[in-house]
């Protein structure tokens, strides 16, 4: 099972551009291949203060789905629907990070993580998705803030990481309008409850995967496959992104907030007019219908009037001030390019990983972070997922190699002038990865499949190093590095 189709879908012509293809937004394009990398000679050193964390999120590593008052999420329910994830896997234990939470900060703290992003499970404050809190399950996330405090960790929050409330997706979920007013709500809440310890939030993770995996291909919850209202849901996402943030300012809670996008950056794969062309289209789908509303308030010319009607009757008059409020930061998700031929296929360029969707091109990371900037400014910007599965269990030199590679583009982009202020590696902990349930490890610590004992991987003590360094020695060479044998707790 591939977990991103987003550009077969486009590619296809599933997903209306609305964009002529001989008629790119003026000023924009898509991707210039970027020159063939320059290994850097020297030690890279990042900025004073560089914020060096790792993400997770709370389906994928909490468990406790049915503890201390949770309710069910759009996620209990899919994964326990049969041949919906690999094996059968659910998140009922997860990486039980909900029981295991100290150990896990002692873990983050021994790697000298500098911040943190995880999610807050909605329905685990609010079961029924609105109305009272759920103050046990408010008080997990008071003490992972106070934990992280504590240890000297930045809590960066993330308020809707894929799992909507069952009870919300009962009345319609993000194909009703309201959804996006419930979210806001449950979002002002979290301001009023965390706000005066946590200072940097997330509004969606993702919104480009809700759309195509759980609207589109009906691979990931709610499962469904209806292209006339994926983009209604894709709206009233961005709706909802642009409530939280008004919610954000009217609670005076000091801060910052953004969305986090996963954006990839779209390259003709030869130098015909015909690759160009397509590598025009397809970038708008993959990029700027997502970073023009959230940047700019609108969606790119000529997109809207490509959508089927049911889109187009859910965007209203004033929606596109609500979309484009303004935000404080972006939070940039890279995993992979497009390479696109004249016939709108895709061609991959470069060796791949376990996830077959995953190309490797670090280059990316820089033309994609240099093109923010060159096209909507100095925004401050972090990246909060970049990573790799791997099957090797412990002794993980690819991920070591992958990381270096991607955090010396990230360099060479700092040094270009980009606001780069933070990068959290994806992901802390082997987890419950979607359809792909624990087929896929993509953490720095193992969490063991019978016993979830954890344990550092080689990957973990080199990102150790590179934190304590402040960047890469050698060039942005690996070092060598032996796993942990045991977490420190132990
Ligand atoms: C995503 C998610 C993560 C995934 C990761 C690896 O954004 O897709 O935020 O939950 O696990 O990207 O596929």
């Amino acid at each position: 099972m591939r977990r991103r189709h987003l550009f077969t879908l486009a590619a296809a012509g599933a997903v209306a551009t609305g964009c002529s293809p001989d008629d790119p937004a003026p000023g924009r394009s898509a991707a210039a291949p970027a020159q063939a990398p320059t290994p850097a000679a020297g030690p890279l050193r990042f900025p004073d203060g560089f914020a060096w964390g790792a993400s997770t999120s709370a389906y994928q590593i909490e468990g406790a789905a049915a503890e201390d008052g949770r309710g069910p999420s759009v996620w209990d329910t899919f994964s326990h629907q049969p041949g919906r994830t690999h094996g059968g896997d659910t998140g009922d234990v997860a990486a039980d990070h909900y029981h295991r939470l100290y150990e896990d900060l002692d873990l983050m703290k021994d790697l000298g993580l500098k911040s943190y992003r995880f999610s807050i499970s909605w329905s685990r404050v609010l079961p029924q998705g609105r109305g009272a809190l759920n103050a046990r399950g408010l008080d997990f996330y008071h003490r992972l803030v106070d934990g992280l405090l504590a240890r000297g960790i930045t809590p960066v929050a993330t308020l809707f990481h894929w799992d909507t409330p069952q009870a919300l997706q009962d009345r319609g979920g993000w194909e009703q309008r309201d959804c996006a007013q419930w979210f806001a709500d449950y979002a002002q809440q979290m301001f009023y409850s965390l706000g005066d310890k946590v200072t940097t939030w997330l509004t969606l993770n993702e919104p480009k995967t809700v759309v195509s995996l759980g609207y589109v291909t009906g691979t990931h919850a709610p499962g469904i496959k209806d292209r006339k209202i994926a983009n209604v849901a894709g709206h009233h996402l961005l709706l909802a992104h642009g409530l939280a943030v008004r919610a954000f300012r009217a609670s005076g809670r000091k801060g910052g907030i953004g969305a986090a996008l996963n954006l990839s950056p779209v390259y003709a794969a030869d130098g015909s007019a015909g690759a160009a062309k397509q590598a025009a289209t397809l970038d708008v789908e993959e990029n700027l219908r997502w970073l023009d509303p959230v940047l700019l308030g609108k969606y790119p010319d000529g997109w809207l009037a490509g959508q089927p009607a049911p889109v187009r009757a859910a965007v209203r008059d004033g929606d596109a001030a609500v979309l484009g409020e303004r935000t404080d930061l972006l939070a940039v998700q890279y995993y992979n390019p497009v390479f696109v031929d004249a016939k709108g296929g895709r061609v991959k360029q470069h060796p791949t990983t376990q996830a077959t969707w995953l190309e490797v091109y670090p280059d990316g990371l820089y033309d994609l972070l240099t093109r923010i900037k060159r096209d909507y400014g100095d925004i401050p910007l972090t990246i909060t997922e970049n990573g790799m599965p791997t099957t090797n269990d412990v002794q993980d030199d690819d991920r070591i190699a992958f990381l270096r590679d991607h955090f010396a583009a990230a360099h060479r982009a700092v040094q270009a002038g980009v606001r780069l202020q933070g990068f959290h590696v994806w992901s802390l902990l082997d987890n419950f990865e979607w359809a792909e349930g624990y087929s896929q490890r993509w953490g720095l610590i193992r969490v063991d499949p019978a016993t979830r004992d954890r344990r550092r991987k080689a990957s973990a003590e080199w990102y150790r190093g590179v934190i304590a360094r402040n960047g890469l020695d050698g060039g942005g060479s690996a070092q060598p590095s032996q796993p942990g044998r045991t977490s420190p707790a132990s």
